[in-house]
């Protein structure tokens, strides 16, 4: 990583899916994926599962499985609205309010005022899609574990 750049790497790649059993199932017995990490997120209304091969540390890049918990939950609507598929792409920062500041000199929105807490109590913010090339941009700075 150079001293300019804004992100360290591709942290994960989210998809939506409407139960998170029936797409761990898919994804281990048909894809031959592992499942590396699973927990709720009441406040992003989701349920998730971080699935990767069985070796594999949390530095690379890993696939999110994401399930609504509520109808009105991001996920929930963007189900509704197109069905599963690819809904974010997350870049790892290494400080998070830093790039947050960078992007948003930029003119880039970001979704949250205040970082909100992610996977295994990272720290995370979103940038709008419609001012990032149509994708829904995850930041993610990972807890020092
Ligand atoms: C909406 N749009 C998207 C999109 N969601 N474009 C690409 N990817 C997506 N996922 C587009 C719509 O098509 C629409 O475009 C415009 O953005 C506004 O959408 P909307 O339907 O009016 O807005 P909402 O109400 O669906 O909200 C979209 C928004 C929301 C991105 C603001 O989903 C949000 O706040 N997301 C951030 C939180 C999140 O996603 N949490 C779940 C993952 P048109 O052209 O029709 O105007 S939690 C997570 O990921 C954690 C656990 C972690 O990794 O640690």
């Amino acid at each position: 990583m150079n001293n300019d750049d804004l992100f360290v790497c591709i942290d994960h790649v989210g998809l939506a899916v409407a139960n998170l059993d029936d797409a761990i199932k898919f994804h281990t017995e048909v894809m031959g994926w592992r499942v590396l990490h699973r927990e709720t997120n009441e406040e992003q209304g989701v349920e998730e599962a971080m699935i990767g091969t069985g070796d594999q540390g949390a530095e690379n890049a890993q696939i999110q499985l994401l399930a609504p918990l509520r109808d009105d939950s991001a996920i929930g609507k963007f189900l509704a609205k197109g069905g599963p598929g690819m809904q974010q792409l997350a870049y790892r920062v290494k400080d998070l309010d830093a790039v947050s500041a960078t992007l948003r000199e930029r003119g880039v929105r970001l979704l949250f005022p205040e970082p909100k807490r992610g996977t295994h109590g990272s720290r995370i913010n979103f940038a709008h899609p419609k001012d990032v090339g149509g994708v829904l941009l995850e930041l993610v700075e990972p807890a020092a574990h």
